[in-house]
């Protein structure tokens, strides 16, 4: 079987708009990696994941440690890249567990094992949904993923801005979920809240509601409610949302939430790893957990959450990060092969402008994202964007996504203090 012959890493920057969340305003640039696991056959694996510096050297020493194994030994490649970690990781005085280890081997182990399943798929010349079980759906739903924002980037101008224009209103909510689910046919709405007083976003939420009765709605704050605060507001929530996402911080703030309501709380914030998994299932903090294979371990990790959730009977959606096409596709795979997805998955792929793989973005049809019968993920790197965007990287100077540093162009004196309210 193909050995791995050696791992690329390449960070890429491009254009993001000024979308508002609770931790502050996306910059002008969101950034990315993408990995190219090559093996000693010639085969190529994709993968894509977060972009900061941290990660991308981490990626970059734990892919040469790869060299030389069985692309098929998933679990050689996981042992080889936790020693590797844990030789990097300094040790830490108090006894804990090392902190690179901790919240790092899920980030990285899970980036390479995606190009791993990606290359097998090659190998073998099956679609990645086969290697995971086969697809329960071709046609993967996502939902329209709505920001509040700004029109422009202040002090930024480099001729591109969105077409998305100024949102802060109500109004103006329901006429991008309006353009937003007529250009893709998304199915459901998500609304990024945690943003302005809960009472404008109770608003907009009722707003969206109105315009689109027949369609879910889930909104996320962000952890930027209080327990007191969520508890008042859930009287105007619990008729027209399909679940209210991480409105307070910690799986017992939740936890005090969900016990008082019928409205299912979802997390991507107070259970993200499986050691929170006891606390959350104990004190019956959630009805929805968001799976994330970037920061869960991989594809095999998530099937094993979606796995622990079918038996605890919590449903299960997916969150998602700025991201470009070979993450979504991941996700698509990932989504088919998975019976109990329950929810539309997040994506923040309409707000990308450009991407890496050959045919430019992939299009939705009817909101649904179409797993092809390919091998591996289908796709094929497009090296003239790859070169584009990672001259984007080079050119941007951002090496860490900073919220709260571009909210402050505007509020010179933003508290980013959550919960806010
Ligand atoms: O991109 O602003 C954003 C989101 O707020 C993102 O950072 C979150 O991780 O989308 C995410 C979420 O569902 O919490
Ligand atoms: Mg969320």
């Amino acid at each position: 079987m193909p050995r791995i012959k050696n791992v690329i890493v390449t960070p890429l920057a491009f254009r993001d708009p000024p979308l508002l969340n609770a931790g502050g305003l996306h910059e002008p640039w969101a950034l990315r990696s993408v990995i190219e696991m090559v093996l000693d056959d010639g085969t190529i694996g994709l993968s894509e994941t977060y972009g900061d510096d941290p990660t991308v050297n981490l990626l970059t020493e734990c892919g040469h440690a790869l060299a030389g194994i069985d692309v098929f030994d998933i679990n050689a490649m996981q042992a080889r890249v936790r020693e590797t970690l844990a030789r990097l990781s300094p040790p830490t005085t108090d006894g804990s567990p090392r902190t690179a280890l901790v919240t790092m081997l899920p980030r990285v182990f899970g980036a390479l094992e995606v190009a791993a399943f990606d290359a097998m798929g090659h190998v073998v010349k099956r679609p990645v949904y086969d290697l995971l079980g086969g697809a329960c759906r071709r046609d993967v739903p996502f939902s329209a993923y709505l920001f509040y924002k700004f029109a422009g980037h202040k002090d930024f101008d480099d001729g591109w801005n969105d077409p998305w224009g100024n949102v802060q209103t109500p109004e103006e909510m329901v006429r991008e979920a309006r353009e937003m689910t007529d250009r893709y046919g998304f199915g459901s709405l998500k609304l990024k809240a945690g943003v302005f007083d809960p009472a404008l976003e109770v608003e907009t939420s009722k707003a969206l509601h109105a315009a689109f009765p027949h369609m879910p709605l889930r909104i996320d704050p962000n952890a930027a409610w209080t327990v007191e605060t969520t508890l008042k507001l859930l009287p105007q929530l619990e008729g027209i949302l399909e679940y209210l996402e991480d409105p307070t911080p910690t799986i017992s703030g939740m936890a005090a939430v969900q016990n008082k309501t019928k409205l299912p709380l979802a997390t991507n914030m107070c259970t993200v790893a499986f050691e929170h998994m006891p606390e959350t299932i104990a004190k019956g903090a959630v009805k929805v957990i968001l799976a994330d294979h970037h920061f869960w371990g991989g594809l095999r990790a998530t099937v094993e959450l979606a796995a622990m959730c079918r038996t605890w009977d919590i449903g299960l959606s997916m969150h998602s990060n700025s991201h470009l096409g070979i993450s979504l596709t991941a996700m698509a795979h990932l989504a088919a092969a998975t019976p109990n997805l329950s929810y539309a998955c997040d994506t923040h792929y309409p707000w990308a402008n450009d991407d890496v793989i050959e045919g430019g973005l992939i299009q939705f049809h009817n909101g649904c994202v179409r797993v092809e019968d390919k091998p591996g993920f289908g796709l094929t790197l497009d090296r003239a964007a790859l070169a584009r965007m990672h001259e984007n990287w080079k050119r941007c100077g951002l090496r860490k996504r900073d919220d709260i540093t571009e909210m402050r162009k505007y509020w010179p004196d933003w508290n980013p203090k959550r919960p806010r309210w």
